[in-house]
């Protein structure tokens, strides 16, 4: 497949993955919860494309769009967080708490933080070329752990790429409400190499991408990555306070739209009719499974 409509097929499938999760919530065949990746699907996509099998993803509570990157891996997150025993973690995991091959997963914010350190750091030990990279959002820059590891990964001159996805929001608290000063100041501090951008470009950011992971693996040092873009759709189910006005804005922005305007109608086509098949035989694949809990 060519570049431009893989990053495609692979940002449409968490899109219809992650919007067949509503739809099984409205149904009553989904219950917890679930926070989505929509409208921020770029960033995951574009980085996880330039990493080999045996670099490291850790995510956090938005993870589906990381975990599905990294793995392809549809029917066993469909089955987890539908808490089947065929699940990825048995359906003990849900939604938020996933560990696979190189993909690891927590809820609790900023806890993979340390976790992430320490594995980039078993990694350099063991003189491996292996990248670790960690996904964090701006709300987690208020955990005071991310402090303490950072100072540790500049120290020790850790390999590893932080991604800190300012989607603009911690939960429902808009960023100028709980952040003081600008990210880029505050990371800065650190003297760990840091850059910033505001995009959504699937095709610019794998680009970027690749040229800042070639340079992480030469000089063996820490970078941080901070992306400014919003989500799409709720912090988690329904929780959103933000006006149609502004919803409008941000569609604009979309990555599907900007993905969509580079390439031809027939593939957009073609794509789309491949990944609802899939999505269907996924679901009703994942229906006949076993549930891990009988909780009724
Ligand atoms: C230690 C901890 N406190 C509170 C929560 C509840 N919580 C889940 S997500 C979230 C906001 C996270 O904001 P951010 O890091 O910006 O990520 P985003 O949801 O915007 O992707 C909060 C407060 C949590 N999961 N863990
Ligand atoms: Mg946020």
């Amino acid at each position: 497949m060519k570049l431009l409509d893989t990053l495609y097929y692979k940002i449409l499938l968490i899109r219809k993955f992650e919007e067949l999760l509503f739809s099984l919530f409205e149904k009553g065949k989904l219950s917890g919860t679930t926070h989505t990746y929509i409208g921020q699907e770029a960033t995951g996509v574009s980085l996880i494309e330039n990493l080999g099998p045996n670099d490291i993803v850790i995510s956090n509570h938005r993870c589906h769009g990381h975990y599905l990157s990294k793995t392809g891996d549809v029917v066993g997150l469909l089955s987890e967080i539908l808490g089947k025993k065929n699940g990825v973690c048995k359906g003990r995991g849900g939604s938020q708490h996933l560990y696979s091959k190189g993909f690891y997963s927590n809820g609790v914010q900023g806890n993979m933080f340390p976790v992430s350190a320490g594995i980039a750091l078993a990694e350099k030990w063991k003189n491996s070329s292996n990248l670790t990279v960690i996904f964090i959002g701006d709300g987690t820059l208020g955990e005071g752990i991310i402090y303490e590891t950072l100072n540790m990964i500049s120290l020790y001159k850790i390999p590893i790429l932080i991604v800190v996805e300012n989607n603009q929001y911690a939960q429902s608290t808009p960023i100028k409400d709980n952040f003081a000063g600008k990210i880029i100041d505050r990371l800065a501090g650190f003297s760990i190499r840091v850059e910033e951008n505001e995009t959504t470009d699937a095709e610019f950011l794998y680009h970027r991408y690749k040229k800042l992971i070639k340079s992480i693996k030469l000089l063996n040092e820490p970078r941080i990555d901070i992306i400014h873009n919003e989500r799409l759709g709720p912090h988690s189910k329904g929780d959103d306070e933000r006006s149609s006005e502004i919803l409008n804005k941000i569609k604009e922005k979309d990555p599907i739209t900007v993905l969509k305007k580079k390439i031809d109608l027939i593939t957009q086509e073609k794509i789309e009719k491949e990944i609802s098949i899939l999505l269907s035989k996924a679901l009703d694949k994942v229906n006949k499974m076993e549930n891990s809990f009988n909780l009724y």
